[in-house]
């Protein structure tokens, strides 16, 4: 079999499609080699000392792990003197990192989960890495956190590397959804499949169930008929999975069909979700729309939410699209 590696793939969707200017393509390069290091770091765990806490708090709150912020760090570097970016935005930092003056500044903006399901790092199960890219819009000179602030239907990119059994990037650029698995012994990442689709239907469903008694109406109702199996109104009987990493659970539903649900709840019923908008539900939503699903927040398509805020929270429900659907239906039932 021909090998196919992610250089050659961004060339040829440049040179067949030209939809790739020169510096996305270095963007998306660079990005795929941080994440190699991010994999040997990660690889590594307590051989390297990059278990456990790092001893501090990110902007919302919560421990960060060592690997958060070694991931974090691995980032901003590798992209930093490129010449593609105008500025970064992570979950690990409370505001946005300009590109120094002393480096060209590139046209495109940069957000990251630099390592997507911190509890799970300790415990040797899969995480990841999470990001999309923005054009920054109008010629204005400087960069503010107002330039972030675009719907996700204006995504130039997206993608997430799984650092698993097999370490792998999911990309799209607007034109289908390819994966790339990481060859150890070369360092290269290869093209495994391409037009990866997920199936309209399914059979399995992705939610914290300890937070059932939390949840609003629409949702308890779409959980609990799928709970109601083959004698209830669904008709058929429904798996459950929950891996609690979000890289992880959407990477099932890409492979194999599937429903992600992290919705609003009654914990914190200020915020409208847990998971942050621009660089965890954006990317997934633009990854799961380009392969044939939906993501919605059961009452408006993720991608056309305008962000109030760098780290806006939303509710999230992505996968199959027929569930989806079902899920909107049932908000808007709801009223
Ligand atoms: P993180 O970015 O701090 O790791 O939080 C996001 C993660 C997602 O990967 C996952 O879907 C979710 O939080 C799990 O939440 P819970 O611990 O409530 O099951
Ligand atoms: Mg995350």
């Amino acid at each position: 079999m021909k090998r196919v590696s992610l250089t050659q793939y961004l060339v040829e969707q440049q040179r067949e499609h030209g939809r790739i200017p020169a510096q996305l393509r270095l963007l998306i390069e660079v990005v795929a080699r941080a994440c190699k290091h991010i994999a040997i770091a990660v690889n590594k765990g307590a051989l390297g000392d990059v278990l456990g806490s790092a001893g501090s708090e990110n902007v919302q709150g919560e421990i960060q792990k060592k690997l958060d912020v070694i991931s974090n760090e691995v980032l901003i570097e590798a992209n930093e003197w490129g010449g593609h970016l105008a500025a970064m935005a992570s979950e690990e930092m409370d505001s946005i990192h300009v590109v120094p003056n002393r480096y060209p500044q590139g046209e495109y903006l940069l957000l990251f989960d630099p390592l997507d399901g911190s509890s799970n790092i300790d415990v040797n199960v899969s995480i990841g890495t999470i990001f999309s890219v923005l054009r920054k819009v109008g010629h204005t000179r400087g960069v503010s956190e107002e330039d972030f602030l675009q719907p996700g239907k204006h995504q130039a990119a997206a993608g997430y590397c799984v650092y698993g059994p097999q370490t792998t990037l999911v990309l799209t650029l607007g034109d289908g959804v390819a994966l790339f698995t990481l060859d150890r012994e070369t360092g290269s990442w290869v093209l495994t499949q391409s037009g990866l689709q997920i199936p309209e239907d399914t059979r399995e469903f992705s939610i914290n169930m300890s937070n059932q008694r939390h949840w609003a109406a629409p949702v308890r109702r779409y959980i609990d008929e799928c709970l109601d199996g083959r004698t209830g109104p669904r008709g058929k009987d429904f798996n459950m999975r929950w891996v609690g990493s979000m890289v992880s659970d959407v990477h099932r539903i890409l492979t194999r069909g599937g429903i992600f649900l992290y919705p609003w709840d009654s914990r914190e019923p200020d915020k409208p979700g847990k998971l942050r908008l621009m660089y965890e539900a954006n990317p997934m939503a633009f990854i799961v729309e380009q392969a044939g699903g939906l993501a919605s927040t059961g009452r408006e398509r993720i991608m056309d939410v305008v962000p109030g805020k760098l780290h806006e929270r939303v509710a999230v429900a992505l996968g199959s699209r027929n569930e989806v659907l079902r899920i909107d239906a049932y908000h808007a039932e709801a009223g």
